[in-house]
This record gives C-alpha cells, sequence and structure tokens, in this order.
C-alpha cells in the first residue's frame, strides 16, 4: 500500500530531516504535500529528484492525507491537528501540545511502540532528551526495576532551532574577534533577556514553571513516566544548553530495584535495538557529539557502579537531538503505522 503523506514545519530543522529519511527509507508515499507557516510557502524543496513546492498549512489542507508529521511548534499542531483528525487523517506530532494528553500515545518505539495502535487520530513524539534517555534505559527498567533518574543535560543548540545554530556560529566569531557577541536568540526567543551562548554554557531551556523547574526539565520528568508507564518511578532534571550544535549529551545516575552484574547491564544496552555501546575507557572510548551526529541510534558509554549506592548507575547517553530525538523517532512510527496498514 502507498500512503498519501504530509510534512507539516517541512522547511524547519526537524522537518528538512524527516524529508531526508523519508527519502533514505524509501517511505511508501503515494502523495508528498509539503506545509508550512505561510512565510515559508512558496519555497521549492527537493524531494527524491523532485521538485515541490511547499504549501500554507490550513485546515482543509488535509483532505485524502493519510499520515501527516508535525513539527511547526505547539500552535500550530494545536490549530490543525483536530481538522486533521476530521479528514481521516493520523497526525504524529513532534510539538508538547498533545504529549501529556491521557488519551494521547506518547511513543518510543524501542519502549512503548504497543501503544500506537490505541491512538484516537495522534501520536505524540516526546521531547528529544527524554527520547534518547527512555531508549536507553528500556533494557535495564525491564531486567532490573529503575526506582530513581538523576539527570543533567549538555544540549545542542539545535534543539531550538536553525536560527539557535546561526547565533551560537556568529557569537563565537564575535568572541573571537573581541567584538560583543550581541545575544538575540538563547536562551529563550520569546523572554526578554538574552544570554551569550558561545564559550558558555546555560542552565535555562525553555520558560521556568512556578515550581522552579524549566519546562524542558518538566517535560524529561513527566515524560519519562508516562512512557515508562510508571508514574511511581522518581525522576529530577537539570536541563543546560552548550555550544554544541548537534547531540544532546546526558549523565545519568539510575537507581535500580535489585542488585546488578555490571557485565550483565553492559551485555543488555550492547545487545538492546537502537542502542550502540561505546564504552572502553582504557582506549578512550565513549559517545562524542561529534560522533552521534547524523546517526540514527542512541549511544551509551562511561557506564559503571556508583560508589555511594552499589544498587545504583552512572552513564553518559548521547543522540543526535534532531533526528533519533525528533525526525527519526517520528519516522520510526510513520513506518510502523504502514507496516500495521499493509
Ligand atoms: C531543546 N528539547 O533542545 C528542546 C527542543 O518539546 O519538542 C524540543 C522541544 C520539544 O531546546
Amino acid at each position: 500500500t502507498l500512503f498519501n503523506v504530509a510534512v507539516v514545519g517541512s522547511t524547519g530543522a526537524v522537518g528538512e530531516q524527516i524529508l531526508k529519511l523519508l527519502a533514505e527509507r524509501d517511505f511508501p508515499i503515494k502523495s508528498l504535500k509539503l506545509l508550512s507557516s505561510a512565510r515559508s510557502a512558496g519555497t521549492k524543496i527537493a524531494f527524491k529528484g523532485q521538485d515541490i513546492t511547499v504549501e500554507e498549512a490550513k485546515p482543509e489542507s488535509f483532505a485524502g492525507v493519510d499520515i501527516a508529521l508535525f513539527s511547526a511548534g505547539g500552535d500550530v499542531s494545536k490549530a490543525l491537528i483536530p481538522h486533521a483528525i476530521e479528514h481521516g487523517t493520523v497526525c504524529i506530532d513532534n510539538t508538547n501540545a498533545y504529549r501529556m494528553d491521557p488519551g494521547t500515545p506518547l511513543v518510543v518505539p524501542e519502549v512503548n511502540i504497543d501503544k500506537v495502535n490505541e491512538h484516537k487520530g495522534v501520536i505524540a513524539n516526546p521531547n528529544c532528551s527524554t527520547i534518547q534517555m527512555v531508549a536507553a534505559l528500556k533494557p535495564l527498567y525491564d531486567r532490573f526495576g529503575i526506582s530513581r533518574i538523576i539527570v543533567s543535560t549538555y544540549q545542542a543548540v539545535s534543539g531550538a532551532g536553525a536560527k539557535a545554530i546561526n547565533e551560537m556560529l556568529r557569537q563565537s566569531r564575535e568572541v573571537l574577534e573581541g567584538n560583543d557577541p550581541n545575544p538575540d536568540i538563547l536562551p529563550v526567543g520569546s523572554l526578554p533577556v538574552k544570554h551569550q551562548i558561545a564559550f558558555n554554557a546555560i542552565p535555562q531551556i525553555d520558560k521556568f514553571q512556578e515550581n522552579g523547574f524549566t519546562l524542558e526539565e518538566m517535560k524529561m520528568i513527566r515524560e519519562t513516566k508516562k512512557i515508562m508507564n510508571d508514574e511511581s518511578l522518581e525522576v529530577t532534571a537539570t536541563c543546560v544548553r552548550i555550544p554544541v550544535v548537534y547531540g544532546h549529551s546526558e549523565s545519568v545516575y539510575v537507581e535500580l530495584k535489585q542488585d546488578f552484574d555490571l557485565s550483565e547491564v553492559k551485555k543488555l544496552l550492547a545487545e538492546a535495538p537502537g542502542i550502540e555501546l561505546q564504552d572502553d575507557p582504557d582506549n578512550q572510548v565513549y559517545p562524542l557529539a561529534t560522533d552521534a551526529a547524523g546517526k540514527n541510534e542512541v549511544f551509551v558509554g562511561r557506564v559503571r557502579r556508583d560508589l555511594s549506592n552499589p544498587r545504583a548507575l552512572n552513564l553518559w547517553i548521547v543522540s543526535d537531538n534532531l533526528l533519533k530525538g525528533a525526525a527519526w523517532n517520528a519516522v520510526q512510527i510513520a513506518e510502523h503505522i504502514a507496516n500495521t496498514r499493509k
């Protein structure tokens, strides 16, 4: 079976990767509609050698569309997904709009692909920093149980979009030339205060909530419990933006419910789908954002027993935030839908 597919936000950083993956994976496409805001409409994008003109996304754009992948911001998803569902379109949403809606499955294929079948028109793709963490922890959760996770992130600027990449590169040049870096975008475009990202680390990703955590941190906390289907799982997070272009890195402390053998932990990680163990301290082998960039896998290394708690582990988890963190996870879900409809 071939499918009528739409990509909403096709000119954005994630939309671009979705199109690349749909082409590479030879997704069974009958027709491909590229949609965007009015601002980007009219742009031509090449797909498998053919130029497709981007159209403005409107409620009626979804007539006849089987599968739509959304990555144009939460407001666009909230405004258009209800219309797409009315047209019978199955929506895969990369934004925060539906993730915590109790009726919407929040899916990481390596963890809970079975949830896709419970959808009522929309399947939510989790936040990038959550996806790579739960994908890596799932084999340990299944074998030993997990009681607590403490994570600190080192997140790439591409998570904040193409403009933030340019901002980091521009500021780096300014600083090297001895000029004022003139912060303009980060940490949050819509807030008045801006901070330098070049040669810096900013402990704020997205807006602060009333509890003192940022929205990014709350996404990691809430989404992890929902994806693991375990409200008793204790999670805390500190999310930090660093001057890396592609690839989020995470230092994760995880308390297991049972005693474990470190070699078994490494074996489970090495054999898990979508995970690549890169752990050889003697040869200085561990995951690096520069190596993970452009790859679909989640890389895990620095696996060691904690010294303060023998039932706890420390790990370093790295993945390309635009691929497994966004576009690849969404395309995996789309492939599952396509395969089950054959
Ligand atoms: C970042 N994690 O790195 C964010 C971007 O909810 O899908 C992804 C926002 C989201 O800035």
